[in-house]
């Protein structure tokens, strides 16, 4: 890291060295640390981040497992927080800039020069509220992001649409030097739990459980119940961050607005995310990616029969009494 050099170069290489290594999808490999799979990249931000990072009050975070509906609720996000500042649907920045742009992952932040110091006053220096979006899972968060008073919202989906969307974006991008596992490779993998940020049941779990206790603090949504009734969600998503609409805006059609903007039908058709590239720190990816079919249930034109009782039986076993449940179609 440019930051200290070769010492700390040498003591993440010995990390490492002592962690569990498995073939990842995206990367070629995943390290267990902390209980999950990360790619490499990610494990030595994660613990500066742990105790170095500021959060505060105003911040918002927006977290997921990957492929939950991560861009639409950036983007409903970004409209809700600042539906003041661009009353006017027809400028809004959501029309010119991808989702992941207007809420930066967390730990991207610093470009491949940046040292720690300058990422961490870059980000102090950041116009309130910060938004930000993350596939850490809680446990693994900034320890002030989960102490202060900001406030997350995670969203989550049926695995069994994870899973097929995972596939279907991983096999897209360009990986490692390892090729993409196949469906049945990566479907076992998934079983285990392998698969980058998971294993996945841990993640839904781990803000399951913090939403149950702290309601104030997360808000678990699921892509399923947005699906169903937007108007509903965009509401509660602003009540809950402290950003209400007004009787009048209501009156208005705000938040009709928002949810048209960010409908999946609309934002697949902007030019930004037909043909811009987003750069993440450690990968880019054309914005196109992140829009495929948007619906409920099709894994059913992927998943074999002795898949779906696979799986059906591993998201019972783990699921089990945590009240968390999913609608599958
Ligand atoms: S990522 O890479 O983690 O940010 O991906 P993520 O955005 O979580 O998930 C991608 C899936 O979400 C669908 N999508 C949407 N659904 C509804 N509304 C909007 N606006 C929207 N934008 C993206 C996208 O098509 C992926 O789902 P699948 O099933 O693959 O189509």
């Amino acid at each position: 890291m440019s930051s200290t050099g070769g010492k700390q170069e040498n003591e993440e290489d010995k990390l490492l060295v002592s962690l569990r290594k498995e073939r990842g999808w995206a990367f070629s490999h995943v390290y267990l640390f902390q209980e999950f799979w990360w790619p490499s990249s990610f494990i030595q931000e994660i613990n500066i981040f742990q105790n170095n990072f500021q959060a505060k009050d105003s911040d918002v975070v927006v977290a997921s497992f990957p492929k939950s509906g991560t861009t639409w609720l950036k983007g409903l996000t970004f409209a809700i927080v600042n539906h003041q500042s661009f009353p006017s649907i027809e400028k809004h920045p959501l029309l010119t800039s991808n989702p992941h742009e207007l809420v930066p992952p967390l730990y991207t932040f610093r470009g491949n020069n940046t040292n720690i110091h300058d990422q961490f006053l870059q980000l102090s220096n950041m116009a309130e509220p910060r938004l930000f979006g993350t596939h850490t899972p809680f446990h693994s968060l900034p320890n002030s992001l989960k102490e202060f008073n900001c406030k997350i919202v995670y969203i989550c989906r049926n695995p069994f649409d994870v899973f097929v969307s995972a596939w279907s974006f991983f096999k897209k991008i360009k990986g490692g030097p390892l090729p993409t596992p196949s469906l049945e490779e990566a479907f076992e993998m998934y079983c285990n739990g392998i698969i980058e940020f998971g294993p996945w049941w841990s993640h839904m779990l781990g803000y399951w459980k913090e939403s149950i206790a702290r309601p104030n603090k997360v808000l678990f949504l699921k892509y399923e119940d947005l699906k169903e009734d937007a108007n509903f969600h965009v509401k509660k998503v602003a009540e809950f961050l402290g950003y209400p609409f007004t009787h009048e805006e209501e009156s208005n059609g705000v938040i009709e607005s928002i949810v048209k903007l960010c409908s999946f039908e609309e934002m697949k058709d902007l030019d930004v995310n037909k043909s811009g590239i987003i750069n993440f720190q450690v990968k880019s990816f054309e914005n196109n990616l992140f829009f495929r079919k948007a619906e409920i249930g099709d894994w059913v034109n992927y998943f074999s029969q002795p898949m779906i009782e696979k799986l059906s039986k591993i998201i019972e076993e783990k699921l089990s009494g945590s009240g968390l449940s999913f609608k599958m179609k």
